[in-house]
């Protein structure tokens, strides 16, 4: 028999203060080699940590709700005598992996219990296999199509948590039927169900995407790896799951706003004495307030079984900001509700709040119709991706003084190019030009967007 050793969190893929959503084990409990203690839960997975060593554990550190990281002291064990052995390796290679040192020979990891993990589960779980013998394999689980925050904001218990992070469901995708509407393991097993039984999950089953062929670029030349944003990681699955699941049609059209214009520059100076910067997007918020008004399917989406069309009649307007760390995309909420001055309020304090990283959670969701301006950029047209699981997203670029024919001359006129991408499965081609053409019908009458 040896003295207590410590059991550490391991390497967890480089997260930081994770939550400890279930405690597994307590003091005075004889557990094998293997035995799962904790169960954490990042914004990717929920992972069980498994015992390095057989032996009894003398005094448990940690309870539900304490935030970990790598290294975080989970419990003392008196390891076995047959177990010195592994918990001589475990402790070891811990010190040699805390001193970034090649970790010290040990028998290979068990195969993880979990079953294959999916592309993000296998990312988190990487660098556990990068340290062999220092940390037990981890058990994890996750499904990329989660909704991380409304996960987090789910009511249930952390039993249910753990169950529905089994089984890859979006907690917050669920209307719980226990007490106070809390989400019993039932109310998972409905989702889970549900979605096995919809028609598209079985077509998404039988036609797995092929692969992009993987190159080894330094067999070429030099290069240089510099990880993604979490913003950038975040949104990059949504992207391609919209450009995936969502068949975009892009239709283009031109607004004449050289009226608009002339109304936005004789309001400017005065609206900036009162602190709102009246750029061009504040009127082209409210014209497609007007076209959603009209035209309440561009407002609307599929629900999950895609049988039936959900119309919302609230007008959330998104809008995407370019910030150092990423494309985010804040929402104004009732912005039908607002005029044209409190929508150039709001975008600028919104846009300002998404560069200083300082946008909460709740101030990037709820979005029906989503506007992308790279105008103060430049580029004459471009194909914007919907921001599922809205229906159609509005691109807009960079105005430009151009001849346009009067009937009897070619007068300058200043055009505001606009690409408007809809999803085909609920938008007509002739739905979606009628929207284009009231839009640049409203941008060019001033009076109607004041
Ligand atoms: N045509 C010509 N000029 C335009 C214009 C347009 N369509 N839109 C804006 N401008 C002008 C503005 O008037 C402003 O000029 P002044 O300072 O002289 O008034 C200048 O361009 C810069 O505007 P802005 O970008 O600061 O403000 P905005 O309200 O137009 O846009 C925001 C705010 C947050 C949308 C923008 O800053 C941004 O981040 N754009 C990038 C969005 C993006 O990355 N989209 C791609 C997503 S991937 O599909």
């Amino acid at each position: 028999m040896t003295n207590p050793i410590e059991v550490l969190v391991p390497d967890i893929g480089g997260f930081k203060d994770v939550s400890v959503i279930d405690v597994l084990v307590k003091d005075g409990q004889q557990i094998e080699k293997e035995t799962p203690l904790i169960t954490i839960e990042t914004e990717k997975a929920a992972m069980d940590v498994p015992a390095p060593a057989a032996g009894r554990i003398t005094q448990v550190k940690l309870k539900q709700g304490d935030k970990v990281s790598e290294g975080s002291v989970i419990l003392l064990i008196e390891p076995a005598a047959d177990a010195d052995a592994d918990a001589d390796a475990a402790q070891t290679a811990s010190a040699a992996h805390d001193a970034n040192s090649t970790p010290a020979p040990a028998p290979a990891p068990a195969p993880a219990p979990a079953p294959a993990p999916a592309p993000d589960a296998a990312a988190a779980a990487a660098p556990a296999r990068a340290v062999p013998g220092a940390a037990p394999p981890i058990a994890t689980r996750a499904d990329a199509a989660i909704d991380e925050s409304a996960f987090s904001k789910a009511y249930a218990s952390p039993s249910v948590r753990k169950f529905a992070r089994e089984l890859g469901a979006d907690l917050g995708r669920i209307k719980g039927t226990g007490a106070k509407g809390r989400i019993t393991q039932d109310d998972v097993k409905a989702l889970v169900k549900a979605i096995l039984t919809a028609p598209q999950a079985a077509a998404a089953a039988a036609s797995p995407l092929p692969k992009v062929p993987v190159v080894d670029f330094a067999l070429f030349g030099a290069i240089e790896v510099k990880p993604l944003s979490r913003i950038q990681r975040i949104s990059g699955a949504r992207l391609q799951a919209s450009w995936i699941n969502l068949p975009h049609v892009t239709q283009h059209e031109e607004a004449d706003i050289t009226d608009l214009e002339a109304a936005r520059a004789a309001l400017k100076g005065k609206a900036a004495q009162e602190g709102v910067r009246l750029t061009p997007l504040a009127f082209i918020v409210k014209a497609c307030l007007l076209a959603l008004q009209e035209f309440p399917r561009f407002n609307s989406s599929l629900d999950p079984g895609g049988e039936n069309l959900i119309f919302k009649k609230y007008f959330n307007i998104g809008f995407a900001a370019d910030t150092p760390n990423g494309l985010v995309v804040p929402v104004i909420a009732n912005a039908d509700r607002l005029n044209v001055y409190e929508i150039a309020r709001a975008l600028a304090l919104m846009s300002e709040k998404a560069r200083a990283g300082k946008l909460k959670n709740t101030e990037m969701q709820g979005g029906t119709f989503t506007i992308s301006s790279l105008g103060g950029i430049g580029g004459t047209g471009f194909t914007p991706i919907i921001n599922a699981p809205e229906v159609a997203i509005l691109g807009v670029s960079k105005s430009i003084q151009k001849p346009v024919y009067d009937g009897s001359a070619f007068v300058p006129r200043l055009m505001l190019p606009m690409s408007l991408s809809y999803d085909h499965r609920v938008i007509d081609g002739a739905e979606a030009a009628r929207f284009v053409v009231f839009l640049a019908k409203t941008l060019g009458d001033a009076k109607k967007l004041l």
